[in-house]
Parts: C-alpha cells; sequence; structure tokens
C-alpha cells in the first residue's frame, strides 16, 4: 500500500472532473464516495494506485476517480488486474465490477483470483441485474423474479452464494457492505485494502431502474458479521447469514501471492525473436505455416461476416465473406503446390509465427459494428500486407533454395493481392467522420 503527503487528503481530491451517468438513485453513487473517502483515510498516492474494472455499469467507476483507471473488457477485471499487480507490485489495485461481470462472465476468474490471493482488492457492485443492458437476470438474482422478458417466469435457479464461494476458494478478507451506508462501507474498503492477499466485498447497490423494490434494501440490511481469522467459524457464521447480513466475515492471514524469482522474463529483443520465429528450411514445414495463414484468416474473417450480420451490417457482411472466400481460394492454391510434398501437421504451440499468431488474422480490436465497407479494406489491406512481409522474411532467410523460390513466388502472389485491393479503395471512399455514432445505442444512461 501506498501511503502519501504531508497534507490530509480528502475524498473530493480522489474524484475527477467527470458527473457519473448513472441513473438518479443509483445505488452506485455512494460507492464511489465510499472509494473515495476510503482512499483518503488511507491516503493513498495517487499516482501509485490503479482502479481497474470490466463492463457495466458499475465498472464505470474508474473514471469518476482521479487515481491510474483501467476500464478493461467485461468479466476480464481481475485478469488485467492480476497482472498489473505482477508486474508492478508497488501499485495499489483496487478492482471494481457488477455482479454479471464479476460472477457470470468473469465467474472463473473470480474462483482463481480467491484461490491465487494475489494482493488486490475487489469490490462488487451486486444489484442482482444486467444493469446496463437493461434489465436481465445475473447469477445472484433470485430464482423467481419474473420482471425479465428474457426470463418471464423467473430464472428458475437458485442465486450463487459470493461470500461463501470466495471463503471456499481462498479469499484472504471477505466482507459485505451496503451502499446506503456509504461511511460503513468506506471503513470496510480501506480495511481491505490495507489487508495483504486478495479481499473481496460484495456491495448490495441497488438498481433503481431495473430492480426499484431494492430501494426497500435499506430496511433488510443490518449488521452481524465480526471479523475472524478462522475459516470454520466463517463458514458456520453464513450458514445463518440471510444475503444480508453486513461486516467484515474473515481476515485471513494467508501471505499474498508474489512472482516465483525464477519466472522467465519477456523477450525484449524483436529482431532476435523474428529470426528464431521464421528461418525455415523445410518445404513441408513451410507449406504447413502457408496453408495455416490463409485458413486462419479465412476463419476469422467468417466470424467477423458472422458477426456483422447479427448487427445488421449486411453490407460490410458480405464484404467479410467475399475475404474470407478468397482466402479460401489462395489456401487452395497453396494445397495445389504442396500435393506432392509431405506436409507435416502441425499443433498449434509448433508454428514459428513472428507474433501470437498467423500474421493474416484480422486482429480482434479491429472490427467495430458499425464499421464500413472502406474499414474493412484497409483491414484486409493490413493483413495482405503483413503476409506479404512473412513471406518476404522467409524466402530472405532460408537456407533451402526450394523453400526460397517458395516463398518469393507467395510473396510475390500477396503483393498482387495488396495490389488488388488498394483499387478498391475507389469503389468504397472513406466514410464521415461520425461513422461510429450510434442513433440507436444499446443502452443510454444518459
Ligand atoms: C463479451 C461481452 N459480452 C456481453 C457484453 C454485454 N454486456 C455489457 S454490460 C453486461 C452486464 C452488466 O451487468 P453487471 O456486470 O451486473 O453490471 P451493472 O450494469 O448491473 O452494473 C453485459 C452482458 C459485453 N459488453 N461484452
Ligand atoms: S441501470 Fe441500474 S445499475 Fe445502471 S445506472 Fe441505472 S440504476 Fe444504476
Amino acid at each position: 500500500m501506498n501511503i502519501q503527503a504531508p497534507v490530509a487528503p480528502k475524498a473530493n481530491d480522489y474524484k475527477s472532473d467527470l458527473k457519473p451517468v448513472w441513473c438518479p438513485g443509483c445505488g452506485d453513487y455512494s460507492v464511489l464516495s465510499a472509494i473515495t473517502k476510503a482512499c483518503a483515510e488511507l491516503a493513498l498516492v495517487k499516482e501509485k494506485t490503479a482502479f481497474v474494472s470490466g463492463i457495466g455499469c458499475s465498472s464505470r467507476i474508474p473514471a469518476y476517480t482521479s487515481v491510474y483507471g483501467f476500464h478493461s473488457v467485461h468479466g476480464r477485471s481481475l485478469a488485467v488486474a492480476t497482472g498489473l499487480k505482477m508486474a508492478r507490485p508497488d501499485l495499489t489495485v483496487i478492482v471494481a465490477g457488477g455482479d454479471g461481470d464479476g460472477f457470470s462472465i468473469g465467474g472463473n476468474h473470480f474462483l482463481h483470483a480467491c484461490r491465487r490471493n494475489v494482493n488486490l482488492t475487489y469490490i462488487v457492485m451486486d444489484n442482482r441485474v444486467y444493469g446496463m443492458t437493461k434489465g436481465q437476470a445475473s447469477p445472484t438474482t433470485e430464482s423467481d423474479w419474473t420482471e425479465s422478458d428474457l426470463t418471464p417466469e423467473g430464472p428458475g435457479v437458485s442465486p450463487i452464494m459470493p461470500l461463501q464461494l470466495a471463503l471456499t476458494c481462498g479469499a484472504n478478507f471477505i466482507a459485505r457492505g451496503f451502499s446506503g451506508d456509504p461511511n460503513g462501507l468506506s471503513k470496510i474498503i480501506a480495511e481491505a485494502i490495507a489487508h495483504p492477499g486478495f479481499s473481496f466485498i460484495q456491495v448490495l447497490s441497488p438498481c433503481v431502474t431495473f430492480r426499484p423494490e431494492q430501494r426497500d434494501w435499506k430496511s433488510m440490511i443490518h449488521g452481524g458479521f465480526e471479523p475472524t481469522n478462522d475459516p470454520r467459524e466463517a463458514a458456520r457464521r453464513l450458514l445463518d447469514d440471510d444475503m444480508f447480513t453486513s461486516g467484515i466475515l474473515y481476515a485471513g492471514t494467508k501471505a499474498s501471492f508474489s512472482v516465483p524469482k525464477s519466472m522467465p522474463k519477456p523477450a525484449t529483443d524483436l529482431a532476435k525473436s523474428f529470426k528464431r520465429f521464421t528461418a525455415m528450411d523445410d518445404v513441408g514445414e513451410f507449406l504447413a505455416h502457408a496453408l495455416a495463414l490463409e485458413n486462419e484468416a479465412a476463419t476469422r474473417y467468417e466470424e467477423l461476416a458472422d458477426s456483422m450480420k447479427t448487427h445488421n451490417n449486411k453490407e460490410v457482411a458480405e464484404l467479410f465473406a467475399q475475404m474470407a472466400d478468397f482466402s479460401r481460394k489462395h489456401a487452395a492454391e497453396v494445397a495445389a503446390r504442396a500435393s506432392n510434398v509431405t506436409v507435416p501437421h502441425l499443433a498449434p504451440w509448433e508454428f514459428r509465427w513472428p507474433g501470437n499468431e498467423p500474421p493474416e488474422t484480422t486482429d480482434n480490436e479491429a472490427s467495430h459494428y458499425l464499421m464500413k465497407p472502406y474499414h474493412v479494406i484497409q483491414v484486409a489491406l493490413r493483413n495482405e500486407t503483413r503476409g506479404q512481409e512473412f513471406y518476404a522474411q522467409v524466402a530472405d532467410m532460408t537456407r533451402n533454395d526450394e523453400v526460397r523460390k517458395l516463398a518469393a513466388t507467395f510473396a510475390l502472389e500477396e503483393a498482387t493481392h495488396v495490389a488488388e485491393l488498394e483499387k478498391w479503395f475507389a469503389r468504397f471512399p472513406a466514410p464521415k467522420q461520425d461513422w461510429a455514432e450510434d442513433s440507436d445505442p444499446a443502452n443510454s444512461m444518459e
């Protein structure tokens, strides 16, 4: 933990200038106040504090604070935070998100974060619903809640019990708080941050829009948990829990996880790693790479075509499907050349790409559901150029004449595709600057 400063900071020092876009009355406002108050109480150094979240209404919270923030991917906040803490053990890392983010799509990360016991503080703002996507049931929703059109007769399955899960999986600090008691909550949060290892706080934070009945939580919440460092005693207390008991349930004594000293360092010399990955002297191995390169490119284009179809972006879906066809044709041409060569079957880890994936595979972040045909051409152009560079490198480095000849031919073919694609820009001119603005977004909090 990083303690600062001769002048005692105030909660407001940890708030950003952004005005939260949560619905009026949403419990998350008070959670924000409790967190900033806890930061002030501990006098955390802002530059040494990082706040990581996933996706959801609650996951917007880092932007409303003035510490470093990372609004990451749905369900992946704990993975991001774990990586961050491992790389920068000097930082105080706080993680927050919703019950959907943390227990549904991110449920697996939650189990392993508890057992790994990295020194993080994880605050789940639990409203027993997916707020941001307009009110679907989450893993903590009551089995008989019938207000969602998706589950008109209720989810019909028992809600999970986050505190029980955290205890059995090995979290070192476990508590429950309530947004309606921001002072009590800020004390719990401060204790959690100061406690070593993985600290988990379930905060009951009403979604007044999709679960208006949760306004009654203020009359249902009650104290009762007293901290113990005995997991059996904590388990016994949970047997009597009605899901509204608040306080610190468990404060364990396990040491935090830290990176073993012998951990290998990531490669830093890219040029060296490129050489190691691409010097290919065997014709069969080279053709196995060429086939995989085209087939993987086609598969990713097909996935993108499907995804665009789902978003009703038909023109772009068709163009991606066309790109997939081209890649499949190229794969067939490579296969024809390989007909009298024994091409080994390589396991995924046996491929020697210069990066993590075949060079013509579209990056996941290159797509956007509102993208235009112009962007598809940009994406395809980048892929073909990378393919061309890959083949040119192989031709340059190999000691086998046949591989050199084939790789040079493929590089030339890729160059032809690049030239061809460049002409396509005339067919699909650049879109207006506001192409990414959605006139009918999935949910707007403003
Ligand atoms: C990979 C992925 N799947 C689904 C979504 C859609 N999505 C956005 S937020 C959300 C659930 C939010 O619920 P919760 O985590 O409980 O947070 P709340 O909005 O209630 O605060 C979902 C399913 C997404 N953004 N990304
Ligand atoms: S939808 Fe619910 S969780 Fe989201 S801001 Fe509104 S009240 Fe809060």
